[in-house]
């Protein structure tokens, strides 16, 4: 089992779309193992996108994650980070393919909604800026079964 990070920005908080993009990954048979509505600090935002830092977006980006709540989370299951960026689609929404979060919801590249890690070691790394080992809770999914061979 793989553990991601997965963030719904502000836009998707400001238009009501929590509850359409949670179902997205519940219906895909991901586990929530961690949840939390919050204010991003503007530490966190620096921190979660300094590999971006110098490119000609990264100021606009940090304001845009600073600017209304969001919802951080993470998401469990075989194969997540793979699965779960391809759920997501790809960064630019008009380029994201139909059925994914941000092709069916987002239209700029700049408001798309959502933040997935990109892999092993960004998720690794996103898990622990985020949560706390407390805030990350172990248990059963009861249908665990049936959703897996
Ligand atoms: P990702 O979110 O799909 O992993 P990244 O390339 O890691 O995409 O970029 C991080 C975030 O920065 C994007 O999700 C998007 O919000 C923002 N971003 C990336 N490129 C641009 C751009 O050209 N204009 C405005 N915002 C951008
Ligand atoms: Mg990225």
């Amino acid at each position: 089992m793989e553990r991601t990070f997965v963030m719904i920005k502000p836009d998707g908080v400001q238009r009501r779309l929590v509850g359409k993009i949670i179902e997205r990954f519940e219906q895909a048979g991901l586990k929530i193992v961690a949840m939390k509505f919050m204010a991003v600090p503007m530490e966190l935002a620096e921190r979660h996108y300094e590999v971006h830092k110098g490119k000609p977006f990264y100021e606009g980006l940090i304001k845009y994650i600073t600017s209304g709540p969001v919802v951080a989370m993470v998401m469990e299951g075989e194969n997540a980070i793979e699965r779960v960026r391809t759920l997501v689609g790809t960064t630019d929404p008009q380029k994201a393919a139909p059925g994914t979060i941000r092709g069916d919801f987002c239209q700029h590249i700049g408001r798309n909604a959502i933040h997935a890690s990109d892999g092993k070691e960004t998720a690794e790394k996103e898990i622990a800026l985020w949560f706390g080992d407390d805030e990350i809770v172990d248990y059963n999914m009861d249908d665990e079964k049936w959703v897996y061979e």
